[in-house]
């Protein structure tokens, strides 16, 4: 069932921050959030099937096998919230089991309307599960729904495909105690978190051969292009995947191929670019499973069970607000 209840609008200002982050000094930057427009979300929905990028599947994996275990460990009556639903593929056997213990309300949070209606498409068939979606940034939208909660009810927050891991670990904390600040003791968290491997392995999964990343990436600047009214010339841009061994991520950069310069109108800004300097667009820190309990803790969250993919290191970790 699907109640059309949607919500538009999300507050942030794409001219504001594109200014901000290419004329600062030193390392240029543009958020990563960006990267998911139309396109973009297109984008990464074909990265996830790609045979090198095997995070979503194992994410996918874990949630079908452990969805009966994972409902009997939270308590009910339950409200569900997803921060980035996607296409909400994944999230449909944990629904169906949901669904099998009573009715269930599903709030899926996106900050892309396109990402948000395919959602919507994916799950409106599961019977006893109502769809709300929320066109918001991630903590508004939860606190809305935090706003509506019934009495007894807890909420289930889902924040899955280790979305995290594009905060550094400071922010990641950070963001995870203004969720409990949000929640209820006893309420829960479902946190999808990728676990460290091998650089070549990591190379492998954000630099595929087919050049989906590389398209992904560089969609970032022809969506300047698009809505900022930027001269950006894409084939003067190279996408580039690179390990930090101090921050333990993936960065995604994009970096230019010559000096030149780049006029973005909408932004009032013309921003000059060095040969080879590059834009950082993202970065996708991989954790260990020690670090997760304790970043839990630090969040006010007691880790309950974590459950783990033996084909693609990855942890499905259930938290629950102290
Ligand atoms: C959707 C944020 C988990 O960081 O691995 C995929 C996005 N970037 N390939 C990630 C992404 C490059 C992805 N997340």
């Amino acid at each position: 069932m699907i109640v059309p209840a949607i919500t538009p609008n999300a507050t942030y200002d794409f001219a504001d921050d594109v200014r901000a982050g290419l004329s600062q000094r030193g390392q240029k930057e543009l958020p990563s959030k960006y990267l998911y427009d139309d396109v973009g979300s297109a984008l990464f929905e074909v990265i996830s099937h790609l045979p090198e990028y095997g995070l979503t599947r194992a994410d996918e994996r874990l949630l079908r096998r452990h969805a009966d275990e994972i409902v009997n460990r939270v308590a009910g009556p339950v409200a569900i919230v997803e921060l980035g639903s996607g296409s909400g593929k994944k999230t449909r056997s944990l629904l169906e089991s949901f669904s099998r213990r009573q009715p269930t309300f599903y709030y899926p949070i996106e900050i892309s309307r396109a990402a948000l209606d395919m959602c919507e498409r994916e799950l409106r068939d599961i019977d006893a599960i109502s769809i709300v979606g929320f066109e918001r940034e991630y903590l508004d939208g939860l606190q809305e729904v935090a706003a509506y909660r019934k009495r007894g009810q807890h909420l289930l927050v889902l924040f899955l495909g280790s979305t995290i891991g594009n905060f550094d670990r400071a922010a990641g904390v950070k963001f995870l105690a203004e969720v409990r600040r949000i929640l209820e003791p006893g309420d829960s968290l479902l946190l999808g978190t990728d676990l460290e491997k091998s650089s070549a392995q990591l190379l492998r999964a954000y630099d595929d051969e087919l050049g989906v990343t590389a398209a992904f990436n560089l969609n970032l600047l022809a969506r300047v292009n698009r809505e900022l009214d930027a001269d950006f010339d894409l084939r003067q841009f190279a996408h580039v995947a690179r390990i930090n061994r101090e921050t333990r991520s993936v960065e995604m950069h994009l970096q230019s191929k010559r000096r030149q310069s780049v006029s973005i109108p909408a932004a009032e800004v013309v921003v000059e670019f060095l040969e080879g300097e590059t834009i950082w667009t993202e970065s996708s820190h991989k954790y260990s499973m020690e670090e997760i309990v304790e970043t839990a803790g630090q969040a006010g969250f007691r880790c309950e069970t974590q459950w783990i993919d033996e084909q693609w290191p990855f942890a499905e970790n259930l938290l629950i607000a102290e």
